[in-house]
């Protein structure tokens, strides 16, 4: 039997913590899908005509899908999970997929917004670095204490986990790391990290800071394969 079904595309960018959240959330699913990575060097320029035309904020990540064109990673995890609700990436009842899909608006906007690069660029102990660091330190102390009773933010695997781990990844990169006095937080990164799909969409990602010389956090060194044996001068965060 032929297949009817449209081809889903997604456009992401090698470095895009938003669009591996969309692209994780597809591969939860066992949805099938065209990844089309845009070009990135020091910033998303020249823009992807397709992300231009689709999306007025001009960034990734943007899904196609038959005569659908969308864009944001929240409007594109909705999306998935009507397209297919198993496996669910919200829990269920009203009130808990309310309390998750905070969970993760926080993680993108309200601990994405600690750690600006420029901040963070600037020299260890400077006073907007050390707000960065701190106002990361207590963020990762109330999901230290929401973890303190269950394995996953929301209770069950969700795109609020999703979200949370790539803006954290971000973060170490950054110079905002997970330490000893989050264990709850170790074990749910090492969960996540364990992931076939949080793995297929990490890798490239992790070979891609290598190949381009940024630094690579630790806690991902494993996935970058013979890219890590290249890493002389790099400095791992
Ligand atoms: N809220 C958006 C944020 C998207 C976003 O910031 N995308 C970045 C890449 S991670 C981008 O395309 N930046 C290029 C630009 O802003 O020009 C989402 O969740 O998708």
């Amino acid at each position: 039997m032929t297949s009817v079904e449209p081809t889903m595309r997604i456009y992401s960018g090698p470095l895009s913590m938003f669009g591996a959240k969309a692209e994780i959330a597809a591969r939860e699913k066992g949805l099938n899908f065209e990844l089309i990575m845009v070009p990135f060097v020091s910033d998303y320029e020249p823009k992807h005509p397709e992300v231009v035309r689709i999306n007025p904020k001009q960034q990734v990540p943007v899904l196609v899908h038959g005569d659908l064109e969308i864009f944001d990673s929240t409007q594109i995890f909705e999306y998935l999970e009507d397209l297919k609700p198993v496996p669910a990436l919200w829990p269920s009842g009203p009130a808990a997929r309310a309390w998750a899909r905070i969970l993760e608006l926080k993680s993108d906007e309200v601990f994405c917004a600690h750690y600006p690069a420029d901040e963070f660029a600037k020299e260890p102990g400077c006073s907007c670095r050390r707000r960065s660091e701190a106002s990361c330190l207590a963020y990762y102390r109330e999901m230290e204490a929401i973890l303190s009773d269950r394995r996953f933010l929301a209770g069950s695997f969700s795109s609020a986990d999703i979200a949370f781990y790539m803006a954290q990844l971000f973060a170490e990169r950054m110079g905002a790391p997970l330490d000893a006095t989050t264990p709850a937080l170790l074990r749910w990164r090492d969960a996540m990290s364990a992931r076939p799909a949080v793995r297929s969409v990490v890798r490239p990602m992790v070979k891609f800071l290598y190949s381009s010389k940024r630094p690579v956090p630790d806690f991902l060194a494993d996935l970058a394969g013979d890219a890590a044996a290249s890493r002389e001068g790099q400095r791992p965060v």
